[in-house]
C-alpha cells in the first residue's frame, strides 16, 4: 500500500502519475482540509477536489483548480444580486459543494462523503481528509494589504485568492489542529505503506496542516526511511503559489537544502530535480538522501516517472 500526503496542483499532478506506475487500488491519499471555507452556507474543500478532479480527468488544466469545460451561469447571476463573487464557483464545481454540504448536514462525516463522490467519479484510490474536524489555516500579515493593517490575521483563502497572495506573512496557524483527529485510516495507512510519499505541495500551508494534526508527525517520525518528499522548490523557486516565499518570510530558506531542514525530522528521502542535482551533497548533509531526478511535470509522462523514482528511491 502507498500513502500520499497531498495538497492542492502539486499533489494532484504526482497522484496522477502515481496511478499511471502503481495499482489506483493501492494507493491512499491523505489530503490537506486547511484551506476549506464555507461560502453561500457550502461547505468547500478545495484540495479534495483538485485531486479527485484531476484523478478524474476532469480538471481545469490551466488553472489546476476547478472542473474544464465549466460555465459560470450561477456566479454571474450572483453578480447581478450583488452576492459574493471573488471565490469563483462554476456550475459543475457547484454540484460538488452542495452534494458535500447536504451530505454533512445529515451528519455524515468528511471522510465518507469524500468516499461518496470519489467513488461517484470513478476514482479507485482511496482519498482521505487529513480529519473529519475543522482545521482551519490563517495566516496573519506582515504588512497593509488594501484596507486590512499589518497583523490582521485572515483565513486561508482570504489570502490565498482575495489578497492574490501577494503580501508577506508575519506568521502561519492551524485553527483547531490540537482538537482534531486523523480521518479513520490515516494512522494506519501510514504504519502500513510500503512508502509514504509526500507530493510537491507547498510545505507550509499544504503539508504544514496534515503533520499539524495531531499523532500524524509521529506516525511519519516512525516510518521515516519509508517517506520520500518530491521537493516542491527547484533552483530556489516554487513551481506554482507562494510556497517560496512563505517559506522565507516564516525563517526558512526557499531551496532544496532549507525544504530538507524542514522535513529532516520526518522525511529519509527528497527527490530533487536535475536543476538543484549540485547541492544534492548539501541536502545529504543534512541527513536526509538527495535523489536527482526530473520533478517539473509538464506532462503526465514525466509525472509517471516521477512517480516511479519515487516507488524505487534507494532508501
Ligand atoms: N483559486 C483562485 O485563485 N481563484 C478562485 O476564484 C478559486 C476558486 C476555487 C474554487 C474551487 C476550488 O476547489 C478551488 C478554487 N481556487 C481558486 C483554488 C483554491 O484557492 C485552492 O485552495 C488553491 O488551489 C490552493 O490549494
Amino acid at each position: 500500500m502507498l500513502v500520499a500526503l497531498a495538497g492542492g496542483v502539486g499533489g494532484a499532478r504526482l497522484l496522477s502519475g502515481l496511478v499511471q506506475v502503481a495499482d489506483p487500488g493501492d494507493v491512499v491519499a491523505v489530503v490537506n482540509t486547511g484551506d476549506d471555507l464555507t461560502l453561500h452556507g457550502l461547505h468547500i474543500s478545495p484540495d479534495i477536489d483538485t485531486v479527485v478532479y484531476t484523478l478524474a480527468g476532469l480538471h481545469n488544466r490551466a488553472t489546476g483548480w476547478g472542473v474544464a469545460t465549466e460555465s459560470w451561469t450561477v456566479m454571474a447571476e450572483l453578480e447581478t444580486l450583488g452576492g459574493e463573487t471573488w471565490f469563483r464557483l462554476g456550475d459543475r464545481d457547484l454540484a460538488t459543494h452542495l452534494y458535500r454540504t447536504q451530505r454533512l448536514g445529515e451528519g455524515v462525516p468528511l471522510h465518507q462523503v469524500t468516499a461518496e463522490i470519489a467513488r461517484a467519479r470513478g476514482i479507485g484510490v482511496r482519498i482521505l481528509p487529513m480529519s473529519d474536524d475543522p482545521v482551519r489555516t490563517h495566516l496573519v500579515l506582515a504588512e497593509d494589504a488594501g484596507d486590512l493593517p499589518a497583523g490582521t490575521e485572515v483565513p486561508f483563502q482570504t489570502y490565498f485568492v482575495s489578497l492574490r497572495h501577494a503580501v508577506p506573512v508575519r506568521s502561519v496557524r492551524f485553527d483547531g489542529a490540537t482538537r482534531a483527529r486523523p480521518a479513520p485510516g490515516v494512522l494506519e495507512a501510514i504504519g502500513e505503506a510500503e512508502t509514504v510519499i509526500v507530493c510537491p505541495s507547498n510545505p507550509v500551508v499544504s503539508v504544514g496542516p496534515i503533520l499539524a494534526v495531531p499523532g500524524v508527525r509521529d506516525a511519519l517520525i516512525a516510518r521515516r526511511e519509508q517517506v520520500v518528499a518530491v521537493s516542491p522548490i527547484v533552483a530556489g523557486a516554487a513551481l506554482k503559489g507562494p510556497a517560496d516565499r512563505l517559506l522565507e518570510e516564516l525563517g526558512h530558506t526557499s531551496s532544496v537544502v532549507g525544504v530538507a531542514r524542514v522535513y529532516a525530522e520526518w522525511v529519509g528521502t527528497l527527490v530533487i530535480d536535475e536543476q538543484d542535482a549540485d547541492v544534492a551533497d548539501a541536502v545529504e548533509a543534512e541527513g536526509v538522501h538527495a535523489v536527482v531526478a526530473p520533478a517539473v511535470m509538464t506532462n503526465p509522462e514525466i509525472a509517471a516517472s516521477l512517480a516511479a523514482v519515487v516507488l524505487d528511491a534507494p532508501r
